[in-house]
């Protein structure tokens, strides 16, 4: 059994439709990044980076528990696992991974950071034209990229469908508010319809709804954390990881 302990952003959304590609038994522990949940300690011990997602492997191929943070590295753990959505043809294996890693390294944290600025408060939002301009070109830059690519190959990863394209489609749900359609976008727009009419896919966008509901009703009466104050986030942590008499931080602890 897998547990998920997540949120359905779209690192959380990532995982799921992997867990409904491969039909592995899973469950959903929901962790409201809205209210703080992930400096809760238990949380800590599944992803010491107090994000989601995390996963804990019941019975892992190794032998017993096997817990484990970054959505990257869960998708190729769960594809050796089952032996899917990775190819063993090592030139495919290694373009899929390039792909897979520049879904994590670009397309999130720069589409993540675009979101991030865009949605300031108004009091803050004058003061931050350059962060906003800085990552509306990279996700529009990056979209031109996935273009290109998509041009050249039917998938993203090889020709094959891979855990680069389950990676990368749940952060491009939004692309239409940005302007990216068919016109400039052909081959980026045909990779998003196919992804679309996936059925693991649709289940993934069906569950993610169903989920935020669940966790906006759980979440009545909290007081939700200021996700602009970064201070805030960082003394969340200390606090959360400190040890009163060795002064050393072990989240794992
Ligand atoms: N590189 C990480 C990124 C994880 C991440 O940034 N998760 C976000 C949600 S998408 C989160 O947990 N945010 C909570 C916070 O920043 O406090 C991964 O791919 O797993």
């Amino acid at each position: 059994m897998i547990e998920l302990h997540s949120s359905p952003t779209p690192n959380g959304q990532k995982v799921i439709i992997m867990l409904e590609e491969t039909g592995l038994e899973w469950k959903h522990i929901d962790v409201d990044i809205g209210t703080g949940e992930q400096f809760k300690a238990e949380h800590l011990k599944l992803n010491p980076n107090n994000k989601i997602p995390a996963i804990v492997d019941t019975d892992s191929l190794e032998g017993g528990r096997y817990t484990m943070m970054e959505s990257g590295a869960i998708l190729v753990y769960l594809a050796e696992k089952t032996g899917r959505f990775l190819p063993a043809d090592r030139r495919k294996r290694y373009d899929t991974l390039q792909w897979l890693f520049f879904q994590v390294a670009h397309v999130g944290p720069m589409f993540g950071q675009a979101n991030h600025f865009n949605n300031q408060p108004k009091d803050n939002y004058k003061d931050n034209q350059y962060a906003r301009d800085r990552y509306n070109n990279e996700t529009l830059r990056l979209y031109r990229v996935l273009d290109n690519r998509l041009a050249q190959s039917a998938w993203l990863g090889c020709d094959e469908y891979t855990i680069a394209d389950i990676a990368t489609y749940p952060w491009c749900k939004r692309h239409a508010e940005r302007g990216i359609g068919e016109a400039g976008h052909p081959h980026f727009t045909r990779w998003f319809k196919t992804m679309e009419a996936r059925p693991a896919v649709r289940r993934n966008n069906a569950m993610a709804d169903e989920i935020r509901a669940r966790m906006a009703k759980a979440a009545q009466g909290r007081q939700a954390i200021d996700i602009y104050d970064t201070r805030d986030n960082g003394e969340r942590l200390a606090q959360a990881t400190s040890r009163p008499s060795a002064g050393k931080i072990d989240p794992l602890a």
